[in-house]
């Protein structure tokens, strides 16, 4: 027995004195000294051999062996968990994880094409509420009481409050412009709008406009026309042809929609002009002069152009999109499509 306790007391020196350089030799010193086939064990199987007056005094012996040998496997253990340790263990060269990157909405692109053409112009952008009151919205852009426009069938209103209601042009955004500010008055407005109108390819209950407002001291109807033709050139290319055609509004007089030699078929005739050759994507005018009258600018001293044109229309036209949903449906086969344009 006496032999034995010198035993153990050796392998608590070569235990104290063990060093892990790796964790492959933390595992090394579990199985030597731990396992199940371990030091620690043998010893322990020693016991039957101890005199019974004598069990009690080894079991102590013994024991003190086995929470040494744990102790210093759990020394060894923590210092191969520092972050040191742990970074050895990843493998650099790895590639990376790919990270999905997302595509710009059409509608997006072609907006932001829109407003960076007319701000080179030097107009301003200006935003606003989306839900307006009648004035901001009707009123001060001279529609009559009576008009369709106003009729609860064309318009959402707030049901809460019919005081309120979600903006049918973003008209009532330059509204809020010429209440706050003076002439000269330079801005677009591009936004979302909303009409109550049954979903179809062709019609849809919310959609995106860009409108134009141009007042100052002589400003005339060649300006709004070289200013338009400017951005079809930009926007369609040089060889586009433009033509305006009369037609009315109730915010401007005179007023004029304007077309564009189709870009299809080239002006020969297709599907998408109706084999007119032309189509159209914008209305325009001089600011009506009760408009300006509504914001206390003196018509016989300032006058105005304006115009406002559809941001899916110009899309359809640039990237032959045919059916207005695809717009809202939020499909990734649409979407993905336009990868990497900006
Ligand atoms: C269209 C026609 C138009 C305007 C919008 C406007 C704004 C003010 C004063 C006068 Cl503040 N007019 N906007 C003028 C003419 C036409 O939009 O077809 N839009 C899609």
């Amino acid at each position: 027995m006496e032999q034995l306790v010198q035993q153990i007391e050796a392998y608590k020196q070569e235990i104290a004195a063990f060093e892990a350089a790796t964790p492959v030799a933390v595992e090394e010193f579990r199985i030597k000294y731990l396992g199940t086939k371990g030091l620690v064990k043998t010893v322990m199987g020693e016991m039957k051999n101890v005199p019974n007056d004598r069990k009690k005094e080894f079991g102590q012996v013994l024991n003190e062996f086995k929470l040494f040998a744990e102790n210093k496997y759990e020394t060894l253990q923590n210092s191969h968990q520092s972050p040191a340790a742990s970074q050895e263990q990843i493998d650099w060269s790895l590639p990376g994880d790919p990270v999905a990157v997302g595509t710009r909405h059409p509608l997006s692109i072609v907006r932001n094409q829109i407003v960076s053409i007319f701000r080179r112009l030097g107009f301003a952008v200006a935003e606003g509420p989306e839900i307006e009151d009648d004035w901001h919205n009707f009123g001060a852009m001279n529609l009559p009481e009576d008009h369709p426009a106003r009729d609860m069938q064309d318009t959402f209103y707030i049901s809460q409050n019919p005081a309120w209601l979600l903006r049918t042009h973003t008209s009532s955004v330059q509204a809020r412009v010429m209440e706050t500010e003076k002439p000269p008055i330079r801005v677009i407005c591009p936004g979302r709008v909303y009409r109550n109108e049954t979903i179809s390819a062709r019609a849809h209950c919310f959609f995106h406009q860009v409108e134009g407002l141009y007042i100052d001291d002589n400003v005339s109807f060649a300006d709004l026309k070289q200013t338009l033709y400017f951005f079809v050139q930009e926007m369609f290319g040089k060889e586009v042809k433009v033509r305006f055609r009369p037609s009315y509004f109730p915010f401007t007089e005179p007023s004029a929609e304007m077309d564009i030699s189709c870009l299809i078929c080239g002006g020969n005739g297709c599907n998408i002009c109706k084999h007119t050759g032309w189509v159209e994507i914008l209305g325009s005018g001089m600011v009506h002069p009760k408009v300006l009258e509504n914001f206390d600018i003196d018509p016989n001293k300032y006058t105005g152009f304006a115009f406002g044109m559809g941001v899916e229309r110009i899309t359809q036209l640039k990237f032959q999109v045919n059916d207005l949903r695809l717009y809202s449906q939020n499909d990734v086969r649409f979407l993905k499509q336009f990868t990497g344009v900006i």
